[in-house]
Parts: C-alpha cells; sequence; structure tokens
C-alpha cells in the first residue's frame, strides 16, 4: 500500500516537472549536460574555471574566451569585460582572467532568464574593486546575528576535511561579482590569528581563488597581548607593530593573495587604541603599515558608540570625522548605511559625505537582525537602493555585506532571503541596477522564467521591506525591539542597570505630550551632521519626510500628518498597512502555487504565515503600549487588538542571538505560548 502510494506520489511529481528542491541550488540550476565547445587558448586556475563553466552550461553556440589589452578593455578596468557575438561565434574579452570568468557567468546568466541571446554586445565593468561579504562567524560555529542554522565553516574538521559547500558557497559568489570575504566574526577571537587556524584559513583560501575571491579576516586588537604575549597592544609601542608585521609576514607565507584585515575597535566592548589613548587612525595605520608591502588593505570600522551623553546617533561622526586625512592610503573606514544600526529604515549616515580625504566603504547587513531574522520576508534591495539615492555610488570605495549564510541546505534560513545575497552582490557590481531588475533575475532563474509568477511575486518582494517598517517601526521610529534578540517588540522594555541607549524608551521618548526622538536644533541637533540643504529640511518638523519625522522629531500626538490625519491616527494606519500588505503576501504566494515545488512552496508559506501572525504582535504591542501615552482611540478602520499589552508583555522569547524563532514560540491566533526555560 504505501508502495504503490510513493510510485503514484513519484509519477505526480515527475508529470509535473515540479521535483522536490531543498533550496541548496540557489539561483544556479541549469542542468549540466550541454557538453558546449569553448576555446581559450590560455589556462589558469581562474580561466579553466570559466571555461568549465561554459562548457558545462552553456547551450548556444561555440564561445570563445580571449584577453585584450586595447584601449577598450583596459578602460573596463581589471574585471570588466565585453560578450560580443561575431559571426556564428561569442566572444568574451577582458584585459584578466577574473574579468573572463564574470562573463561566463553573465552569459550563463542571459540562458537562464531566458533572454534573447542572438546578438550580443555587452560591456560591464564592475563600480567597486571590493565586494565583500562579512561572516559574523565566530569559531565554536555559531554565528552572531545568523539565522541559517550554524557557520558554514566547520574548523574543527578542517584543514584535513574540505566540505563540498565550499566550493559551492565560491561558485554562487563568483556568479553574481562578490569577490571577496571575511570569514570571521568583527567580534573576533584572537584564536583566528594563530597558526593552527591560518593554516585551516588556507585550504579555504586555496578552494576560493579560481573564483577570484580573497579572503580577508575580523582581526582582535588585543592580539598580541592574546597570542604573543606582549604586555600591551598600544599601537605605537614597537613591539606591538612587529609583532603584526610578523603575523601578516606568516598570513602571507601561506596566502599570498590574502586581502586585509576587518576591524571592530574600541566598540561595545571590543579592544582597540583608545584603551591606550591612541586614535582610531593611529590603531589603523599601524595596522596598514604591516600589510602595505603586500598589497593588503584595512577595512576599521566606525561603528563606534560610548556611553556618553551624547545622542548615539550622532557618534560615530564626531569620532571619525575629525580624523579625516589621517588614515594611510590602504585603510578603508567602513560605515554602516545608517548613524544607529542597522534597522529597517533610517536615514543614511552623516559620515558619508563628511570625510573628503579618507576613503570610506559601506556596510549592509544581509542578514535580518532587524527585519525578522529568516521567518520574515524583506527584500533588501530598495533599502540599499534608498541608501544609494542619498549617497552617491562614486563617493565610496567598496561595499560590504554582513552575510545571511548559514549551513542548512538553503543557505539563508528562508529561500525567499537568497534573494538578498544575489542582490548584495549585484548591486555591489552595479549600483545603478533597479531594484526590479534584480528581483526578476533572481525569480527567474531560481524558479521560473513564467511571468504569471515573476509578475506578481516581483510586486510583492518589491512590498515586502516597506511592509517590515509598517508592521514594525513606521514613520521614523527605531529601536524599539526587545533586548537580546531583536527579534519582537519591546517598547516597554526596561532592563535595571543597562545603557539608557540601549533601551527602546531611549529611541522612541514616548510621552503623554508626543513621540519621536527630537535630533532637530531644539535637541541632539544631529541633523546639523548633514550637509546644510538636507539639515535644513529634516530641521523643521513640516519639512522632514515623514518617513524620518520620528527619527528627528518629538511630535504631538494630534500634530496634523500630510494626510490630514493626527499623527496618532496616522501611526495606527501604517501598523494596519504593513498587517494587511503581510496578509495578502500569504495570498499571493497560494496562488505561486503550481509554480513552485512543493518543498519550497510548503517551506515559503510557513514563514510567510509566521509574519503576518509576528505582524499582528507587532502592531498590537506597539499601539496598545504608545496608547498608554497618547490616550486616544484607535481609527474606526484599523483592526482591534487580539492580545492583551500586558500579556505581551510577558512574552520572553527564550532565543539567543544566534536562533531563529520557531512558530511554536511566537504569540498566534491571540494565544501566547507559555515561556519555557
Ligand atoms: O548590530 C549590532 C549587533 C551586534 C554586532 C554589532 C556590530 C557583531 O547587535 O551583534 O556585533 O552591531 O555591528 O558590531
Amino acid at each position: 500500500m504505501i508502495r504503490k502510494l510513493l510510485v503514484s506520489l513519484f509519477l505526480l511529481v515527475s508529470i509535473s516537472g515540479l521535483h522536490a528542491e531543498d533550496g541548496s541550488r540557489l539561483w544556479l540550476r541549469q542542468d549540466g549536460t550541454a557538453n558546449a565547445t569553448v576555446e581559450c587558448l590560455l589556462h589558469s586556475l581562474v580561466l579553466d574555471k570559466a571555461q568549465a563553466e561554459l562548457k558545462q552550461f552553456w547551450k548556444g553556440n561555440p564561445v570563445s574566451l580571449q584577453l585584450f589589452s586595447d584601449a577598450e578593455h583596459v578602460a573596463l578596468g581589471r574585471e570588466g569585460y565585453t560578450i560580443r557575438t561575431s559571426g556564428e561565434n561569442i566572444v568574451l574579452g577582458s584585459v584578466s582572467e577574473a574579468g573572463l570568468l564574470y562573463a561566463a557567468y553573465h552569459l550563463l546568466r542571459l540562458q537562464a532568464m531566458g533572454e534573447d541571446i542572438a546578438s550580443l554586445d555587452i560591456r560591464e565593468r564592475p563600480a567597486y574593486d571590493v565586494r565583500i561579504l562579512n561572516h559574523w562567524d565566530n569559531l565554536d560555529g555559531t554565528i552572531e546575528r545568523g539565522y541559517a542554522g550554524h557557520s558554514l565553516w566547520k574548523w574543527e574538521e578542517l584543514p584535513g576535511t574540505v566540505s563540498s559547500r565550499y566550493e559551492a558557497y565560491a561558485r554562487a559568489n563568483a556568479s553574481i561579482g562578490i569577490n571577496a570575504t571575511v570569514l570571521n566574526n568583527v567580534n573576533a577571537s584572537p584564536e583566528m590569528l594563530s597558526t593552527d587556524y591560518l593554516q585551516k584559513v588556507k585550504v579555504l583560501a586555496d578552494i576560493f581563488r579560481p573564483y577570484n575571491i580573497k579572503v580577508y579576516l575580523s582581526v582582535n586588537f588585543a592580539s598580541p597581548m592574546v597570542l604573543g604575549k606582549l604586555s600591551t597592544a598600544d599601537p605605537l609601542d614597537k613591539n606591538v607593530s612587529a609583532w603584526w608585521k610578523a603575523k601578516v609576514q606568516e598570513i602571507y607565507s601561506l596566502i599570498p593573495d590574502f586581502g586585509g584585515f576587518l576591524v571592530k575597535a574600541n566598540s561595545e566592548g571590543q579592544p582597540g587604541p583608545c584603551d591606550y589613548h591612541r586614535t582610531h587612525a593611529e590603531g589603523a595605520n599601524m595596522m596598514a603599515e604591516a600589510l602595505k608591502p603586500y598589497g593588503g588593505i584595512v577595512m576599521w570600522r566606525a561603528f563606534v558608540y560610548s556611553p556618553s551623553d551624547n545622542d548615539r546617533a550622532k557618534q560615530a561622526y564626531l569620532e571619525f570625522q575629525p580624523l579625516d586625512g589621517k588614515f594611510l592610503d590602504n585603510v578603508i573606514v567602513q560605515v554602516k548605511n545608517g548613524p544607529i544600526d542597522f534597522q529597517p529604515r533610517e536615514p543614511y549616515s552623516p559620515l558619508f559625505g563628511a570625510m573628503k580625504h579618507t576613503p570610506l566603504m559601506v556596510e549592509f547587513q544581509v542578514t535580518q537582525e532587524y527585519l525578522g531574522h529568516s521567518n520574515h520576508l524583506a527584500y533588501l534591495a530598495p533599502m540599499w537602493k534608498e541608501f544609494f539615492d542619498y549617497v552617491a555610488p562614486n563617493t565610496i570605495q567598496a561595499v560590504s555585506g554582513v552575510a545571511n549564510i548559514g549551513d542548512e541546505a538553503n543557505w539563508c534560513g528562508n529561500d525567499l532571503a537568497q534573494a538578498n545575497w544575489y542582490a548584495f552582490g549585484r548591486l555591489a557590481w552595479n549600483p545603478e541596477l533597479t531594484s526590479e531588475a534584480i528581483v526578476q533575475e533572481w525569480l527567474k532563474q531560481t524558479f521560473t522564467t513564467d511571468t504569471k509568477f515573476t509578475g506578481p511575486m516581483e510586486d510583492m518582494m518589491m512590498r515586502s521591506r516597506e511592509a517590515v517598517v509598517d508592521y514594525m517601526m513606521p514613520l521614523g521610529l527605531h529601536h524599539i525591539f526587545a533586548w537580546g534578540h531583536h527579534y519582537g517588540p519591546e517598547p516597554w522594555c526596561i532592563i535595571p542597570g543597562a545603557r539608557p541607549d540601549w533601551l527602546p524608551s531611549y529611541y522612541h521618548q514616548a510621552d503623554k505630550e508626543g513621540l519621536g526622538f527630537d535630533r532637530s536644533h531644539t535637541g541632539s541637533n544631529a541633523v546639523a551632521q548633514y550637509p546644510e540643504s538636507l539639515a535644513k529640511q529634516f530641521d523643521s518638523i513640516d519639512t522632514c519626510p515623514e518617513e524620518f519625522l520620528l527619527w528627528f522629531h518629538h511630535v504631538p500626538w494630534k500634530h496634523q500628518m500630510k494626510s490630514g490625519a493626527t499623527l496618532w491616527d496616522e501611526l495606527c494606519r501604517h501598523y494596519e498597512q504593513g498587517l494587511k500588505e503581510t496578509r495578502s503576501f500569504c495570498q499571493t504566494w497560494k496562488e505561486m502555487k503550481p509554480y513552485v515545488d512543493a518543498e519550497r512552496y510548503n517551506a515559503i508559506a510557513e514563514r510567510l504565515q509566521i509574519q503576518a501572525n509576528d505582524a499582528v504582535w507587532w502592531k498590537d504591542a506597539c499601539l496598545l503600549y504608545f496608547q498608554t501615552f497618547s490616550k486616544m482611540p484607535f481609527p474606526k478602520d484599523v483592526e482591534r487588538p487580539v492580545y492583551k499589552l500586558k500579556k505581551l508583555m510577558k512574552v520572553k522569547l527564550p532565543i539567543s542571538n544566534y536562533e531563529r524563532p520557531t512558530p511554536e514560540m511566537l504569540p498566534r491566533d491571540g494565544k501566547i505560548p507559555a515561556y519555557k526555560e
């Protein structure tokens, strides 16, 4: 009986063509039986890879890979390329083998998307030389803010045992133009630089090299003390700089193309140069000097905020702007996109544009620490494009993204979150691409080119990040998350003894008058860190864009919004709108069922349902809590709360920074599961 059932199930699945899928193939799903004619007269690790990819997957006319040194190709830079139809052949051209690898992936992408490839004339040049993922992976296999299982890097097995996923990872990155990776958490263990670990890193670097991917490491500023047993890590101490020089030499003897260091210093308890009354520039330059002879760079993070009276949103600027021009030329200061911390919406960090004599790079967060972990759908390209609307792409040197990748079969914990890895790579290559174009590419390669699928899905994904903003923190609200895990709402959170700027009330400032943080000239004056015209716009409650209103202003509950409604009513409607969106996502997804294999269909349906339930939780928690200040009734067109505030205030998710909540832990249908230790 069971056998019969299995056989008919098998037949059903094969007839429909929708085989069960675990998502592990990402957007690289073409079948590898092409046996194409590919001509390439030279050989190298990277060229052989490009050739092998085409041979296996390209189903069109013969392809020839050619290195050029003419003006056109020189102008496209080391990793740029051309793709041209020439008679019966297609010629891929570049000054370097890396460019040819990217050209190969471009051609295969066109094929996968079902594009017209009859007559090609393509020129590409990446906007940045460094397009880098930051893994916040710890040596014990956990991932800080990672929601897709454990780390991909099996340190305990390396260097002897090599997982096949290392190469799959490199290939996926190369296919979207990512050319660099920081393997470990910025909260770095000094152990990372031990000889034992460097041997393991070497194995990964060797696997990534044919895919044109360079390895970088996060380093702990106190490493010379912990590993070298020195009595200080003072950057101006000559034993300290000698230690770093020797360590760098050791690294390059193992990994000749090592990329450099990423450093989180004097931030959230990490050691740094300020411990010795030295500046960030002095710390960064000491490391940069050690790396310089080998062509390595230092990416020095500007994510700092000390426990001072200053508005947290101002602090990175206050500490770093005066150091403008003081960094060596192989240092890039890495700045988060916004001034606080990867919130669903932030204005851009005012450091961009304020350090004219210092190379800067942006840090985006691909992992959804503050956007529902891997449970919620939030397609992030529109958020990153918003950053580029304010910060001209050519004013920064590089782009980094905190990875959302772990060892779960589908890499990202949610099949739809793969779109964010994809979009990060594509935007780092070309920030001018539209979010719509990128999601179309991703949908066609990952699911199907059928427009009955890609049309509604583009629409849903394009709306998804705004939906998260609406049901979590509309109108410029920020950081009202639950303590620690940053998943659910806790605008009321009080932790005795905690730093005030780690508590939601610091950010929302709700009181009987109104809501929001006054950063105008009457408040912290953070607006003054922006260029004059913007500062003026943000400073006035009348001209400040409403999406940032509560970021920059403490706004009376009855303040009249552009729609004519009061702030309170408008706030309620945003929460409601976000919730409605999540329900419509569930509905759209149901309609997509015929186009998707059962495994991915069910996995995504489950996640979307969690998101819709969580949106009720967010809406009720925030509105019921803020209502205790506004004392105003819910507008008639807004759904009544399902939960009671008192009960919501008791929800405590038993999760750490490393987990995503499971459905059983979450409030649903008006029921709050009992808290279990
Ligand atoms: O976003 C916050 C996170 C920390 C993180 C820190 C940082 C790696 O909550 O987990 O630490 O920022 O970016 O350094």
